[in-house]
């Protein structure tokens, strides 16, 4: 089939760039290629497939926005967008590797890190040598992070780190992992703890029913020596690890799309062809409803993005700009998964097609990264200037 038809009912792809139009397409090409052949397989054995690794690195996934001097691809925020739409079409979780390796562990350690640590880690991590996880969340802290336990103490040639870090993407085959942990002071600082180093483990967790083709852990520190020199020197409290968060969650606006464009498409092309009481099931009104509102829900969505990526490429996008679209986008996604699923009917649930594998990741999608209740607090936050948190 026909896989991979682009809804561009605005004609968004006159306001994209040569580049990024080249980008955009040497990712779908490759995920058309290198992913959606591979993904149902791995998802059902629930197995990230490394060997899509090197192929992520070519297509500028890790650290797209990363200058080349460190290896990244230096790209502006729309193509960094565009790539993630790309990647998410093919499957959530393959997203996940990618959004976690660029936001979560390349940029920490260029905007926060040393000369050093920039030039050690970051050209490996942007080929995929070095592969890497980011430890925020832990078993008794998620939506808040502030009031983690992880520790570290000095002990004066090294730092002695403990506490355990749950629900990490690529935690059980990373080499090295950006840590946030509270010193003797409470100030939050992040470390990165390297594979190797006694007294860190990184067991999987298992038994997920979302995002199967990423692999899931926790990080357990128990008396780790970490060096000093693995401390990022320049920047520390909660706003650190929140600012990797806001890069990560403006990609996750834009690779929501991807998954509901592959939904979309899907159920556009089997309604088409299916036929029930003698007649396409597309032209029951009852289905042309939810095509339509799925069109339309993702040209809005799309709209969102791409500003969002013109204002983030101008320095100018908000937290709370990035919220709303991590929010909107990911339950625009949802939505359609669920519909198309049903358009689908009996097939809907069979990994035949790629659609309940997508609804089931953006479940994942729609908690990590700040839940969905979080973002319309921040939201909520923002234009009354008073917290609903606490
Ligand atoms: P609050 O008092 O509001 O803020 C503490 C400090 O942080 C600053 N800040 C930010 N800085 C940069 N970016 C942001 N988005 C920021 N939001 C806040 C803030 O200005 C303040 O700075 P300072 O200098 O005054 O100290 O903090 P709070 O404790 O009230 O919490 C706020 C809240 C709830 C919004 C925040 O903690 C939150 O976003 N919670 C959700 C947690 C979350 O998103 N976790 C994600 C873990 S990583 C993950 O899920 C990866 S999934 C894999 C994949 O990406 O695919
Ligand atoms: P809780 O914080 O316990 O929330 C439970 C419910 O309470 C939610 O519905 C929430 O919206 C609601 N709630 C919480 N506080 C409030 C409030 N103030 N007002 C109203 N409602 C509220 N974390 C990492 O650090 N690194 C990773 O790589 C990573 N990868 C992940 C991969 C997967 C597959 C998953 C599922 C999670 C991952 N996470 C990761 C963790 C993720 O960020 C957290 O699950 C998320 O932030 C929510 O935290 P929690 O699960 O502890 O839920």
């Amino acid at each position: 089939p026909d896989l991979f038809q682009a809804p561009d009912y605005y004609n968004i792809d006159d306001l994209l760039t040569e580049e990024h139009l080249m980008v955009r397409n040497a990712a779908r090409d490759w995920v058309k290629k290198e992913v959606s052949p591979i993904i149902e397989e791995a998802a059902q054995k629930a197995e990230f497939p490394k060997s899509i690794i090197s192929g992520l690195a070519e297509i500028g996934a890790f650290g797209p926005y990363i200058p080349a001097e460190y290896g990244g691809a230096g790209l502006d925020q729309i193509s960094y967008g565009l790539i993630m739409q790309e990647i998410e079409r093919g499957d959530s979780g393959v997203r996940s590797t990618a959004s976690v390796q660029s936001s979560l562990v390349m940029y920490p350690i260029w905007k926060y890190g040393n000369e050093e640590q920039r030039k050690k880690y970051l050209p490996k991590l942007a080929t995929g040598e070095f592969m890497g996880s980011f430890g925020l969340t832990e078993p008794d802290h998620g939506s808040n992070p502030g009031g983690m336990t992880t520790n570290f103490k000095d002990k004066g040639d090294h730092y002695l780190l403990n506490g355990a870090k749950m629900w990490i993407s690529n935690s059980p085959f990373c080499d090295i992992a950006v840590v946030w942990a509270k010193n003797e002071e409470g100030r939050i600082h992040g470390l990165i703890v390297e594979r190797g180093m006694e007294g860190f483990s990184t067991p999987e967790t298992h038994n997920k029913w979302s995002l199967r083709a990423s692999a899931t852990g926790e990080l357990i520190f128990q008396d780790v020596k970490v060096p000093k020199e693995n401390l990022l020197p320049n920047k520390s409290g909660l706003g650190a690890p929140l600012g990797c968060l806001d890069s990560a969650r403006y990609g996750i606006a834009w690779g929501a799309i991807g998954a509901a464009m592959d939904c979309y498409d899907t159920a556009l092309r089997y309604s088409k062809e299916r036929i029930q009481f003698g007649q396409p099931i597309a032209g029951f009104q009852l289905q042309q409803k939810k095509l339509a509102e799925m069109i339309t829900e993702i040209t809005k969505a799309q709209l969102l993005a791409f500003r969002l990526g013109q204002l983030k490429n101008e320095g100018k996008a908000t937290s709370a700009q990035i919220s709303m679209a991590k929010r909107n986008n990911v339950d625009m996604a949802i939505t359609i998964a669920r519909e198309a699923r049903q358009m689908l009917g009996g097939m809907g649930i069979s990994g035949e097609y790629s659609i309940m594998r997508h609804m089931m990741n953006l479940e994942s999608v729609i908690t990590y990264e700040g839940t969905h209740d979080i973002h319309l607090l921040i939201t909520g936050l923002d234009v009354t200037g008073i917290s609903a948190f606490k």
